[in-house]
């Protein structure tokens, strides 16, 4: 068979956080999760039949290992024996904090089963996706996406039209892929923090504030509950023995700065994943005002660092679609 099938997915950010799994072995989330799915940035995986399964990122050939979970896993529930090659590469750092591997795994479970001409939902391509990454369910989904507790599928819980002005500034505080990958700083979290019990307590309250804030389009209700989530998250992180720290000096200036514009009036509420980068939830009108706010600090930061200034580090992304598929060649 001969035909390569092209898919375009697009990230998923998290507003309250996935972090913990109630089943390791098959990839549940302990934790209810509620994102975004990002227009503006992407991933862009080619995938064929092959004689072996074979991932390449960037140019880079990945370890087998990672992906063999899912690949296992899309065989079964796809009834086939075959194996695939994919090429894959995305449009902003991987591995860096920006949830690359969730559209990553959401364009391969989508265009491997295309390649072998199946045409499964969506909702069975999000718990195939999950297999490889938990967040890569809500991938599946345009729009606002929901990733219950236990869920092994995700759903869409509002479109992108519901708010087109809201917007995302992903604030690109540092390149480098993190220290220690999300899957290893969940597990260190859950057998080593004193505060895993209430980070896992507290997820559902702040799931209803968020789902209320973002229903009624209410930015600073949304963002709260957002910016108590990802803080909770990263205080569990900090209890860690030994303790596991994403931020830079670079990631605190963004954290003042935020606190400092909303001072000012203006609607800014960050959030921070298993890395350094900053992403802003704010809304159209105000946008190009809090770029410059953050384009400023991250300046400052890296000029007391003793760096050079990097140019524009600041992604502009709102809420996108569910991947794109189509065939190639036949
Ligand atoms: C999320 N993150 O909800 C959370 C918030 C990072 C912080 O999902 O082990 O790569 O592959 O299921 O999905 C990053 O973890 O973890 C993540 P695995 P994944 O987006």
């Amino acid at each position: 068979m001969s035909r390569e099938v092209f898919c375009r997915a697009h990230p998923s950010l998290a507003l309250i956080k996935y972090w913990g799994k109630s089943d390791s072995r098959r990839n549940l989330p302990a934790t209810p999760s509620l994102a975004v799915t990002l227009a503006g940035a992407h991933t862009e995986t080619r995938v064929r039949t092959a004689a072996a399964d074979c991932v390449v990122l960037g140019g880079e050939e990945q370890p087998p290992e990672r992906y063999a979970p899912f690949f296992e896993a899309l065989r079964r529930r796809l009834r086939t024996t075959l194996r695939f090659h994919a090429e894959s590469t995305n449009s902003f750092p991987t591995a860096a904090g920006l949830a690359s591997s969730s559209s990553g795994f959401a364009a391969l479970a989508a265009a491997c089963a295309r390649a072998v001409g199946s045409e499964l939902a969506a909702r069975e391509l999000s718990a195939l996706a999950r297999v490889g990454s938990a967040s890569a369910a809500r991938s599946l989904f345009g729009g606002f996406t929901l990733l219950p507790a236990r869920a092994r599928a995700a759903r869409q819980l509002l479109p992108a039209r519901h708010w087109p002005e809201l917007r995302v500034l992903v604030a690109l505080a540092s390149g480098q892929p993190k220290p220690i990958s999300s899957r290893q700083a969940m597990e260190a979290t859950r057998s080593s923090s004193p505060f895993y019990r209430a980070w896992l307590a507290s997820s559902g309250s702040l799931l209803a504030e968020a789902i209320a804030g973002l229903r009624s389009r209410d930015l600073e209700r949304l963002g709260e509950a957002a910016r108590l989530s990802y803080a909770r998250m990263h205080a569990a992180l900090l209890a860690c023995d030994p303790p596991l720290l994403y931020w830079l000096p670079v990631t605190v200036a963004l954290v003042r700065e935020c606190a400092q514009m909303r001072r000012r009036g203006l609607g800014a509420w960050e959030t921070i994943d298993a890395g350094p980068q900053v992403k802003v939830l704010c809304l159209a009108a105000e946008a190009a005002q809090i770029a410059a706010g953050l384009q400023e600090a991250i300046d400052s930061a890296q000029a007391a660092g003793g760096a050079q200034p990097a140019g524009s580090r600041i992604l502009e992304c709102w809420p996108g679609p569910a991947p794109e598929v189509r065939v190639e060649g036949e």
